[in-house]
């Protein structure tokens, strides 16, 4: 099948053959990839594999690629926030589903399984701070996905009854609800790992709730979205990437799952004291549920 090739200002790639933001080539990458926010998370992960042959670094986005008790995983990096899961959902997928050569989408597509572990803030009083959180599914407050097409999978019962329970704005950007991989859920659910809906914001402060000198423009829309339910399924927690990684591996055709190591309980205003050893403890369970 011959396609007209990508151009060059479409799918930027560097003097090496690499993307142009994750700066990899396409043997550099594994089909099974773990996204973390912060770049210093990724050698915290990487710290347990038996080798590592890729460590590259560009902006906020580094990715280590090794195995793990000899499955090849790489662990990228995405920063903060929906936009940049814009650029490394459409790039990890490039790297598998385009040829790089004849700049044509290949015939056979790879189907990339991917695993957020980040950081989340809970809304609910009995998800304690230091504990896990998997996302059934993500509510985006903001717009990446309004972007792209196609995109009859997010639940709108869901979002329209939540629309109407918040009185949400229509200034602000209209929510959308899109759910986890089934079978990446069945595999990482069990004991110990509470599950829920996932708030994706688009900040840490005011989109939030959080009042430092600015007030908000609803100083009860957190009270709102922590009482809402649907169908006994309730908004659980606070994060920044969940709802793009859905909605872009929806699109994409890969499967994603988000996991959130809760460091703040927004309900009783408690910060972990010990962050990195909670988030290392959700690393390890993940790593070991991957090479089950
Ligand atoms: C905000 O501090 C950041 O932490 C959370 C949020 O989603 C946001 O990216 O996740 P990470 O720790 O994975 O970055």
């Amino acid at each position: 099948m011959n396609q007209t090739p990508i151009q060059n200002s479409e799918l930027v790639l560097n003097e090496d053959g690499s993307i142009y933001h994750l700066n990899l080539r396409p043997e550099q990458l594994a089909t099974t990839i773990i996204t973390v926010g912060d770049p210093d998370r990724v050698a915290h992960i990487s710290r347990h594999f038996d080798t590592i042959e890729v460590d590259v670094h560009k902006r906020e986005f580094k990715t280590h690629t090794g195995t793990y008790k000899g499955k090849r995983i790489s662990v990228v990096s995405t920063g903060i926030g929906t936009d940049n899961i814009d650029i490394v959902f459409n790039e990890l997928d490039a790297l598998v589903n385009i040829d790089f050569e004849t700049r044509q989408v290949k015939e056979k597509l790879t189907e990339l399984t991917i695993i957020r572990i980040g950081t989340s803030g809970s809304i609910q009083p009995e998800i304690p701070i230091d504990s896990f959180l998997l996302s059934e599914a993500a509510i985006g407050f903001d717009s990446l996905l309004h972007f792209y097409g196609n995109t009859n999978f997010f639940d709108t019962a869901l979002s329209e009854a939540f629309v109407k329970h918040t009185n949400w704005s229509p200034q602000k950007s209209k929510p959308y609800v899109v759910a986890a991989s089934e079978e990446l859920l069945t595999q990482f659910s069990g004991e110990g790992m509470f599950h829920g809906i996932t708030a994706t914001n688009v900040g840490f402060y005011g989109p939030q709730g959080r009042i430092l000198r600015l007030q908000t423009d609803d100083n009860a829309m957190n009270d709102k979205i922590a009482s809402f339910s649907f169908e006994d399924r309730k908004i659980t927690n606070f994060e920044m990437e969940t709802s793009g990684i859905y909605g872009m591996a929806r699109l994409l055709g890969h499967r994603a799952l988000s996991l959130n190591a809760i460091l703040a309980n927004r309900a009783n205003g408690t910060f972990s004291e010990k962050p990195l050893e909670t988030v290392d403890k959700l690393i390890l369970h993940t790593l070991s549920i991957l090479v089950q």
